[in-house]
């Protein structure tokens, strides 16, 4: 295990977790673990950009319902740094269907639903670096050290 690497990876509450104003609880379970939030965006997602991001699951049967999930209403997209960030942000948000989702996971404890499942997390070191350059520019990272950082 690579326990030891600081990685960066891409989060994005989605519509529903705006919509049921659960921004706050969710940044707050990454942020208790550890992880450190270098860039925040409130934003649209176009129709666009959900086909470029969820370009892996196009022509499957629930593609559609996906994309217009996504592009139903604001989001908030996150960049995290942390010790093995990209897996750690993988367990803490839980299986991708709710209901098999681990209770202590954001899905497991927070949704019942397949597509409005509140939270995407890159599953991997490739496409974290694909979906961070999807939503944010260089100059929108910032680099600070916590408060907290001599215990992570
Ligand atoms: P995850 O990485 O856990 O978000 O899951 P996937 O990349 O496999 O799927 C992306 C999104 O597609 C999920 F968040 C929810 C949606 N989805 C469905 O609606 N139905 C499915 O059968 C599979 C995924």
């Amino acid at each position: 295990m690579a326990e030891e690497v600081s990685e960066r990876t891409f989060v994005l509450l989605k519509p529903d977790a705006v919509k049921r104003g659960l921004c706050g609880e969710i940044l707050q379970r990454l942020e208790r673990k550890g992880l450190t939030v270098v860039a925040a965006r409130m934003m649209a997602v176009t129709p666009a950009l959900a086909g470029r991001h969820y370009f892996e699951h196009k022509g499957k049967p629930f593609y559609d319902g996906l994309v217009q999930h996504i592009t139903s209403g604001p989001v908030l997209a996150l960049a995290l740094e942390g010790r093995s960030a990209i897996s750690v942000v993988r367990l803490l948000i839980g299986a991708t269907n709710p209901l098999a989702a681990a209770p202590g996971t954001v899905r497991g404890d927070l949704a019942t639903a397949m597509t409005p499942n509140l939270i995407h997390a890159s599953d991997s070191p490739t496409s974290a670096k694909r979906e961070l350059e999807l939503f944010f520019q260089p100059g929108d990272y910032q680099s600070y050290t916590r408060a907290d950082q001599e215990f992570f």
